[in-house]
């Protein structure tokens, strides 16, 4: 029997069970009745918490299959690709950091977490600067991942976070709060080079300019 039959036959018997008792507490007691009363008032209440259980299942169930369904999805389409059994969206657009944000949670994502060295390097190898999911807008200097958790590892390029070298901030926009993976940062002989190798991407940048972005999602099932 599937769990919504369950569901279902559970709350029949509760109808009946509840029209029994109603019907009881109008009539007069009868000697040697309250026994049996109880005994159907307990097998009321076990019932409706094995229902609310099954209901707790049932939802538990369909959640689980909609991540499947959202999993799915995403892995046959082109425009995520999958590493470490994580799926990774990269832009071929660019906008700010909170429109990127905001681009990732409407495809049920969030601005990529960097949270090892391997994930850094696979950053990396995707050859872009890019918003990745990490600001200090709300207190200067203490940066935070888009779920709220602090830094854990660090790859900040040399003499970065900077805040664009602005100290006293009286004008909360006017200092770097966002952060990027900025490969292209190094120069030399007058040409860019490609980093893809260098561990160290990260520069924090004013969050108003314009940057691809890479949107990260849930594990594989
Ligand atoms: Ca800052
Ligand atoms: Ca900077």
């Amino acid at each position: 029997m599937e769990i919504s039959d369950s569901v279902y036959a559970n709350t029949e018997i509760f109808k009946s069970f509840d029209s029994r008792t109603r019907v009881d507490q109008n009539s007069k007691n009868i000697p040697g009745d309250e026994l049996s009363d109880k005994g159907v008032v307990n097998e009321r209440d076990q019932l409706k918490t094995s229902n609310t259980n099954l209901i707790a299942q049932r939802d538990q169930i369909k959640s689980e299959k909609n991540r499947l369904q959202r999993w799915v999805e995403k892995s046959c389409s082109q425009d995520w690709k999958e590493f470490n059994s994580t799926l990774y969206y990269v832009s071929s657009g660019v906008r700010t950091w909170s429109d990127s944000q905001q681009d990732c949670r409407e495809r049920g994502a969030h601005l990529v977490i960097i949270n090892s060295r391997e994930e850094q390097e696979f950053i990396n190898g995707l050859r872009k600067n890019v918003w990745i999911g990490l600001t200090d807008s709300k207190t200067e200097g203490t940066w935070k991942w888009v779920d709220g958790t602090t830094l854990t590892t660090e790859y900040w390029q040399s003499g970065q976070p900077s805040n664009g070298g602005i100290t006293d901030e009286k004008d909360p926009d006017t200092g770097e709060d966002c952060a990027e993976n900025a490969i292209f940062q190094y120069w030399r002989n007058g040409k860019s080079e490609d980093c893809a190798d260098c561990q160290r991407g990260w520069n924090d940048a004013h969050c108003s300019s314009e940057r691809k972005w890479v949107c990260e999602t849930e594990a594989s099932p």
